[in-house]
């Protein structure tokens, strides 16, 4: 008996077999949605274009004058604004470490079929746009709300669902007052690739919730349970209930040393003094701690730079005696509220929130070796 795989079974969510490899699909998906280039953690707030992009579905062209926002408070009041009524409101800018929950995902064995993202899915902007909270009162809000759903003007398919894409957020977080409807990144009108012309910006949930390209905020009296939401859970079992995915778990990453191989991309040091660098962050809180290990048994503090506030990476800094031969250097976070990350990867169904700590080969070789 022959069976006959339709593209809506492709799509089903999977985990490799064993030693399974990247497929053709993920690939596609690799290729399009792209990392930041690890370098790229010397930088503050990260250049644009290396600042990671994630879309779900085709990146749409919206245009400005026609473009409106709809915002419906769930009692027959509702306002329409354009792009010319929300700049000319208060702006407030806020600096974001914004993290793909997929984060880690390829890393994973098994690994679930999906965006295959090692640890580059992150970048940090200056978001400055219209507090939520502002653009809530511009409404009557119904007295038994419960979520406020976010609704963005791209539009696809996933696991043979057709859908708009859309996240809600409980209305006690969207009224916390530090969710911006933004308009630009780092000072300039939104990248199209990044939301244009405006996107919700959450600070410190992952990715997913930052809805782009937005067209309608509207309140609602249920626990919104759209797909993107009973898509982002942490399971074991595809039949588990799980636990939705929500804020980003503390992960700190090395700005790797030294220079690559290109194949590899393994790093290649002299020996002697080493100044290690990298940056660290959560959705749970500053960072408090950053410990080092170089040796892949002993762990000492790095220093920590500035807090550019609580839901900015924060620089580390530690000193190496690179010696000649192989390593491993690591680093791992604790944040705030206590939250410690772990060494090795914390493994769900959806490859979500995997924040096992960052290892970094490097081989230190003499210059005349
Ligand atoms: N409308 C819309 N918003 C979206 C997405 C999307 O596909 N469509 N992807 C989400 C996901 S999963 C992530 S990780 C972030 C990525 O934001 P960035 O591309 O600006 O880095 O956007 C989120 N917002
Ligand atoms: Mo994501």
């Amino acid at each position: 008996m022959t069976t006959t795989r339709t593209w809506q079974d492709r799509a089903a969510p999977r985990v490799a077999e064993a030693g399974e490899g990247i497929s053709y699909d993920e690939l596609a998906l690799a290729a399009r949605n792209h990392a930041m280039p690890a370098e790229a953690l010397q930088w503050d707030v990260t250049p644009v274009g290396l600042h990671y992009v994630l879309v779900h579905y085709d990146i749409p062209a919206l245009d400005p004058d026609g473009w409106r926002l709809r915002v419906d408070g769930g009692t027959g009041s509702s306002v329409e604004l354009t792009l010319d009524d929300l700049a000319a409101m208060p702006q407030t800018t806020t600096r974001v470490t914004l993290e793909c929950a997929g984060n880690g995902r390829a890393l994973l064995e098994p690994r679930p079929v999906s965006q295959p993202w090692l640890t580059g899915a992150v970048g940090t902007a200056d978001w400055t746009g219209v507090p939520l909270t502002d653009l809530l009162d511009r409404v009557r809000l119904r007295d038994d709300a419960v979520d406020v759903v976010f609704t963005g003007a791209d539009h696809g398919t996933e696991r043979g669902v057709e859908q708009d894409y859309q996240r809600a957020l409980p209305v006690d977080e969207a009224l916390r007052g530090d969710t911006l409807v933004a308009l630009t990144m780092n000072g300039a009108p939104l990248p199209v690739q990044h939301g244009f012309p405006a996107r919700l910006v959450v600070p410190g949930w992952y990715g997913m919730a930052h809805v782009k390209w937005l067209t309608g905020i509207e309140v609602v009296d249920r626990t919104f349970d759209g797909f993107q939401h009973r898509a982002y859970r942490l399971r074991q079992h595809p039949d588990d209930e799980g636990v939705p995915v929500t804020r980003i778990a503390p992960r700190a990453l090395i700005r790797p040393p030294g220079f690559p191989d290109f194949m590899t991309r393994e790093r290649v040091l002299r020996p002697g003094p080493v100044r290690l660098e990298g940056r660290a962050w959560s959705g749970g809180g500053e960072v408090v701690r950053v410990e080092v290990s170089t040796d892949g048994s002993t762990w000492y503090d790095a220093g920590l730079g500035p807090s550019a506030g609580p839901h900015a990476w924060r620089p580390f800094t530690a000193d190496w005696h690179a010696e000649v031969g192989d390593h491993v250097l690591r680093a791992r976070a604790t944040d705030a509220s206590g939250q410690v990350q772990p060494d090795g990867p914390a493994w769900t169904r959806g490859g979500f929130a995997n924040n096992g700590g960052d290892a970094v080969p490097v081989h230190v070789v003499a210059e005349d070796a």
